[in-house]
Parts: C-alpha cells; structure tokens; sequence
C-alpha cells in the first residue's frame, strides 16, 4: 500500500504539481508530463494500457490552472482549456521523479542484479518438471538466469522435443536460419564448426545476427563417454577483470566494430553480414552483450590497417583472460540435462570428442529471447508475489 496524500500544490508559475506525502516526503511532477499522461478516456486507452494523445495535441510550455485533492488517494487537474484529469496516488508514487524511485523502478522492471562468478560457480539446478508445472520453481528459473546467468535444468526425458516444451512454458523460441531447434552433433559437410566433433573455444551464439539471441537452451539427449565436456565462463565478470586490467584493451573491443560472417544452407539458405563490437557497454562503460564467436568472424575487417595488429592484442587479453583456470568452469552435460544460460553474457565452449561412423553425442539446442523471458518472469513475479 502506498500512502496517501496530504498535500498538493501547483509550484513555478504551474509548471510543476508538488505532491506531498502522508509521511513527510515529496514528490514534484512537471505538468507538461502531467498532461502527457492524462487518463481520462479520451486520453488513455485504458484496454491497452496505451496513450491515445497525439503528441500534435500536446502543448510542452502547458501550466496548470487548478490542482486539488480528491481525496487522500487521488489529486484532479483541470488544464487552462478546461480538460479534467484524475492521477491516483499510488499512480503518481511508482512514478516518482526522484532519483531514488527511479532506480527502484528500473531495478524492479529490468532486473539489473549480478552474481558474478568463476571457477567456484556453484551450478543452480532445478528438475525440468518443476519448471514446466509449477509457477514458483519457474520463477525462481527466470530470476536465476537473470542474476547468475546460468541455470542447469535436470530430469528431461533424453529425446527431441523437450525444448519444445520449454518454449511453450516462457511463451515462444526465436526461429533463426538452423531452424526452430537445431540438433548438435557430427554431420557429414558440417554448415557450422558446432556440428563437428571438433573442440569449440569459448564464445557467444549467432553474432553475426543484428541482435544475437538472448538465451540458449542446451538439451543433452546423447553424451560421448571420452571428452565432448562443457566449459562456461562469466563474460561480464572478465570484462570488469580486462577494464581493470587493460583499459585500452577494453576500449578497442568496446569500440572496434567486427565483421561477421554465416553463408550457407539450413532451415533455408543463407548470407548473413553484420557489424558487432566484441564487448557491447552502456553509457556507463558497463558491458551489457558479448559478441564473439571467432569460427564466425569475418576475414573482411573494416578498419584501417595500422589498427588491426593492436586489435589483435587486445582481443589476446581477453580470450587469454576468458580461458584463465580462475574464471572458467568446466561440467559434463547428462542425458536429461538442459543448460539454460543468458547468450550476451556467459561464453561457452566444449572440449573435442573422438569421431566415428556411430552418433555418440547428441544435443538439441533453441533460442528466445530475453524480451520474451523477462516477459514470462514479470508475469509469474505477479502470481507469485501477487503483487504489481
Ligand atoms: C553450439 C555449442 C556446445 C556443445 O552448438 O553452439 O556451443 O557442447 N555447442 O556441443
Ligand atoms: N548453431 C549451434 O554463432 C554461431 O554460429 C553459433 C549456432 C549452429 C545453431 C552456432
Ligand atoms: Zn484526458
Ligand atoms: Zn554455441
């Protein structure tokens, strides 16, 4: 329960509504805002939750004529063409503009919190079934991933079509030229180094894609006795490590557009091209994606010559720093396991295993997005907590 509203007043020539709070503190809302978000039907499309207000309509320099308090949980408006607006007061509170609120909010909506880890990664692990029939266990599965990265599922049935079901319980898998899932394992005239037998170095999924998927699904449906072992690291953990470290290492990757390459036939054919920056960062200078996959990134590379040697180098920091016995976690997958793992920030890689005529290791892999996983974890936050 938020609380209620003591008092309200119009500040700066009414360009600012001043809300003051039952236990003492405020909150200030500039009007031209105010009148933004009116509402009222003819503003508001309440069945959508969307705005209806042309912005054409919208004055910026608008002051109020008159504020009041309905009651302790609402406060009118009435604009100088004579428009009434209501705001409830727990509206106006998640609302706020304080710096404070606003970083509750945006941690509540996007869940920035990081666990990060190395060689010591503890590897979450909930059964496959809780995750598919009970609303809890999938929502502490969603908020794990989020927060570690990865996420072990156990206790899948060790065919195709489990990932399938996966799909279904967050809402849908992102399709891409290997198909819905994709099945991981040696083929004759391999369209991809992941479906040889062949070692795979530590690196993230498809960023030869514009936006790479977000999550990947590993479901292990066969597993070779000798090798074919798994290897994860925490990307944003060794980045803090190589800015630390390397700050001009960090620059050049945080600013080198790569080129990357994927032609071939699958699904359907194909020819992707795409630019990425090995280390994404936000305005802060924080990672927020890793983009590298070096068995597809391009012999085209455009920049200027004299820059590709400390290129190079920079990229040897960090591979070196991603392989370092301190920050690298190594598991086998069983029959039945599914590694569910956040694709823009955990690398990850396999140890080579001995070919043959027979199919010795078999796993299906899918993708989704994290639009439409922080989709599903915000829905079942609601029924869980019962709260919004
Ligand atoms: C992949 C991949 C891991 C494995 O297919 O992209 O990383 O263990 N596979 O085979
Ligand atoms: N597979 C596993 O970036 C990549 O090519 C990753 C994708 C073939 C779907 C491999
Ligand atoms: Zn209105
Ligand atoms: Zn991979």
């Amino acid at each position: 329960m938020s609380p209620g509203i003591q008092k309200v007043e119009a500040l700066d020539a009414g360009h600012f509504v001043r809300v003051e709070w039952e236990d003492g503190s405020e909150s200030r809302y500039p009007c031209v805002w105010l009148r933004d978000n009116c509402q009222c039907p003819l503003c508001f499309l309440s069945s959508a939750g969307a705005r209806r207000l042309p912005f054409e309509d919208l004055e910026v320099n608008i002051a109020v004529k008159e504020v009041a308090l309905a009651d302790r949980k609402k406060i009118s408006i009435t604009w100088p063409d004579e428009h009434a607006s209501e705001y409830e007061a727990e509206w106006l509170k998640k609302r706020c503009f304080s710096e404070e609120a606003r970083a509750e909010m945006q941690a509540y909506l996007f869940l920035p919190e990081r666990q990060y880890w190395g060689s010591d990664l503890q590897l979450p692990k909930i059964p496959f079934e809780e995750i598919l029939c009970n609303n809890e266990s999938a929502y502490k599965w969603l908020c794990t991933l989020k927060k570690v990265g990865i996420v072990l599922l156990t206790g899948a049935a060790p065919r195709q079509g489990e990932l399938i079901k996966l799909g279904h319980r967050i809402g849908f898998l992102r399709l891409t030229f290997y198909g819905p899932t994709w099945q991981v394992q040696d083929k004759a005239d391999a369209n991809n180094v992941a479906y040889t037998t062949g070692k795979l170095c530590f690196h993230t999924d498809y960023p030869v894609l514009h936006h790479p998927p977000g999550v990947q699904f590993l479901h292990c449906i066969k597993q070779t006795a000798a090798g074919g072992e798994s290897e994860v690291v925490d990307g944003f953990h060794v980045c803090n490590k190589l800015k630390k470290q390397n700050p001009e290492a960090y620059q050049i990757l945080s600013s080198t557009a790569v080129d990357y390459t994927d032609v071939g036939v699958d699904y359907c054919d194909f020819a992707v091209h795409c630019k990425q920056r090995i280390i994404d960062i936000d305005s802060r200078g924080q990672a927020v994606r890793i983009n590298y996959n070096n068995a597809t990134r391009d012999a085209v590379f455009d920049i200027p010559a004299e820059k590709v040697r400390p290129f190079y180098a920079a990229l040897k920091e960090f591979n070196d720093l991603l392989n370092s016995a301190e920050h690298k976690f190594t598991y086998k997958l069983k029959p039945g396991d599914i590694v569910t793992f956040d694709n823009w920030r955990v690398l990850h890689g396999r140890q080579s295993y001995p070919s043959g005529s027979e199919v010795t290791r078999h796993l299906e892999g899918a993708y989704a997005d994290w639009d439409v996983v922080l989709s599903r974890l915000r829905l079942l936050r609601k029924r869980v907590l019962n709260r919004d």
